[in-house]
């Protein structure tokens, strides 16, 4: 059974997302659990692949087919990890930060938070500050969660919560925020509410600022 994990997580460096999807299916069938599919085979896939990319072996092109094959076995995963069978504890909009197209990680966030009973409302990549505003005066979010990958769009994160303070919102809204280059300290600098390494914490946090 470790097997088909580390399958699925060569699968995912090749890039081979017809491979990835069969044995994200198997493993599925198998009865392993949808965490350690995730965890084990997708996560740590991508991390090598940025390892790979960072040493100057991999390049953009690669990095796209790769996390291409690990959307489609998200995908697969998806409804094993939301089991939405639970009120909602309160209402997030998620989104990637202006100039930031990475959102493999924030759909994965947006996954885990559905799962625990939040209702999800997904602003997608590259989103402007004053999107996030609108998200919080025409929807009536309880959280705002940013994510950003880019050390150069991080900023985008103040500016957001910059355009919440000007437009008088920002005690009627939460802000988490998280990102591989975004830390502890970030979020405290720029007054975001809080910040979570990993998808899970990201639950964890969400549930402590709406106070589930
Ligand atoms: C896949 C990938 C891409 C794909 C993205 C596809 C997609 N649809 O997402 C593509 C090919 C498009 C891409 C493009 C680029 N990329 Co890129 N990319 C990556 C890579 C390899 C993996 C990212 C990923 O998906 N990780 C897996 C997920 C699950 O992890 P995660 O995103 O960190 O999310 C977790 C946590 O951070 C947290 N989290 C995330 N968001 C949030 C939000 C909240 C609120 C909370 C609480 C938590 C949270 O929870 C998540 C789940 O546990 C990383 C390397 C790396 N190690 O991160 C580089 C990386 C991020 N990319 C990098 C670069 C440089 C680029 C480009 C500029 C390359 C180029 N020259 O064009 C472009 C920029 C494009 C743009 N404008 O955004 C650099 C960034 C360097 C830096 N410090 O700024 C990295 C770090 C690679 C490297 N080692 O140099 N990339």
């Amino acid at each position: 059974m470790e097997n088909v994990l580390e399958v699925i997580y060569q699968g995912i460096i090749d890039g081979d997302m017809p491979l990835t999807q069969e044995k994200v299916q198997e493993a599925l069938d198998a009865g392993i659990e949808p965490g350690d599919i995730l965890q084990e085979g997708l996560v740590t896939a991508m991390a090598e692949v940025g390892r790979l990319f960072e040493e100057g072996e991999y390049f953009v092109p690669e990095m796209l087919i790769a996390a291409r094959a690990m959307k489609a076995g998200l995908a697969l995963l998806r409804p094993h990890l939301v089991e939405a069978d639970v009120k909602p504890a309160g209402k997030v909009s998620a989104g990637t930060v202006k100039g930031d197209l990475h959102d493999i990680g924030k759909n994965l966030v947006c996954m885990m938070l559905e799962g625990a009973g939040f209702e999800i409302v997904d602003l997608g990549v590259d989103v402007s500050p004053e999107q996030f505003l609108k998200s919080v005066t025409e929807q009536g979010v309880d959280v705002i969660a940013m994510s950003a990958l880019l050390t150069t769009t991080m900023p985008n994160m103040r500016t957001t919560i910059e355009t919440l303070v000007e437009a008088g919102v920002r005690d009627k809204v939460k802000v988490m925020i998280g990102g591989a280059p975004v830390t502890d300290a970030y979020a405290a600098e720029i007054g975001a509410d809080g910040y979570a390494p990993d998808a899970s914490r990201a639950v964890a946090l969400a549930k402590s600022l709406v106070g589930a």
